[in-house]
């Protein structure tokens, strides 16, 4: 058993292709991507290694969160530039690389995001598809596509200014800078700012937290607030109304259990 081997066995996690998996607490499903030599960039064997992580815990319902890492030199440098396509199609258009980010983008469970290193290009898209993202201080976020000639395509663009206004997303993506995961919080861009090395054992003690709550309603809310990059108001908030026929076994338990003065068990339906 070589020394990375027994390092993945001794930790629990899972090796499959590029990604490792574990299981850091009841509810909670760690996938840590792994490709360290290349800075964790998003090769299509990657990519497609999450979205397939990503698929089973989706029908799993044993998984109530996914925490998302890299590991502490970087969560993702981005597109593999160096993956070179060989059906003449620009790596960008890849089939089974668009399928993959789709998946991840339509992923409906909550999914954290524990940043420390450089999360870029591709790699800071990817904290844009996170619910929460945990940043370590010394984490380096940025958009660094235009020193390469190309520009933030795998929803940056859209992203980042709906998350951190038109002005510092146009200053991120046009300059290519960075910001630090103080700043990425300050920004909106980012939950959490913790100490460097912290943001992976705090990630999932949220996530702990929320596979606590009922899934039903956890996935309603995911559902519901990203409604707003995809709906205007009044369509989103007539959608929000007709829940108020909102009936679950879970919602009757949370009533129950605090006129009963104690913890609800929810049971996802
Ligand atoms: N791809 C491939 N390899 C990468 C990589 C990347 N993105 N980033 C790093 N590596 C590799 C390096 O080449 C190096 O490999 P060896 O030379 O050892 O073989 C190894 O990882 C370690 O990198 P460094 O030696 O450079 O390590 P440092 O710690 O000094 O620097 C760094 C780390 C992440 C700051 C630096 O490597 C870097 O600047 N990397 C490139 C980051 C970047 O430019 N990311 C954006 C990628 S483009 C679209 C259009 C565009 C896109 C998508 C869609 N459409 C039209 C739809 C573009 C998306 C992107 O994400």
């Amino acid at each position: 058993m070589d020394t990375h081997t027994a390092d993945t066995a001794a930790s629990g996690e899972a090796a499959m292709g590029d990604i490792l998996q574990s299981t850091p607490c009841e509810g909670v499903l760690l996938i840590r991507m792994n490709r360290p030599a290349a800075r964790n960039a998003l090769s299509i064997r990657l990519l497609g290694g999450i979205a397939g992580a990503l698929r089973a815990a989706q029908s799993d319902p044993g998984v109530r969160a996914v925490v998302l890492a890299g590991d502490d030199k970087a969560f993702s440098a981005g597109a593999d530039i160096k993956e070179m396509p060989d059906n003449g199609i620009p790596m960008w258009g890849q089939k089974e690389r668009l399928l993959a980010w789709k998946t991840i983008e339509r992923f409906p469970k909550p999914l954290l995001a524990a940043v420390e290193g450089y999360a870029l290009g591709g790699g800071c898209e990817l904290t844009l598809l996170c619910d929460i993202v945990i940043a370590g201080e010394a984490a380096r976020f940025g958009q660094p596509e235009v020193r390469i000639g190309a520009f933030p395509g795998d929803g940056g663009t859209q992203r980042l200014p709906r998350v951190i206004g038109k002005s510092r997303a146009m200053w991120m993506i046009m300059t290519g800078n960075f910001i630090d995961g103080r700043k990425a919080c300050e920004w909106g861009l980012a939950t959490e700012a913790v100490a460097p090395g912290q943001a992976l054992p705090r990630a999932c003690e949220i996530a702990r937290e929320i596979a606590g709550m009922s899934p039903i309603a956890i996935e309603m809310i995911k559902q519901e607030v990203l409604m707003t990059d995809s709906k205007p108001l009044d369509e989103s908030l007539s959608l929000e109304r007709k829940l108020l026929l909102w009936q679950t076994e879970d919602h009757d338990e949370g009533i129950a259990a605090f006129m009963e003065k104690r913890k609800p068990v929810f049971k996802g339906r």
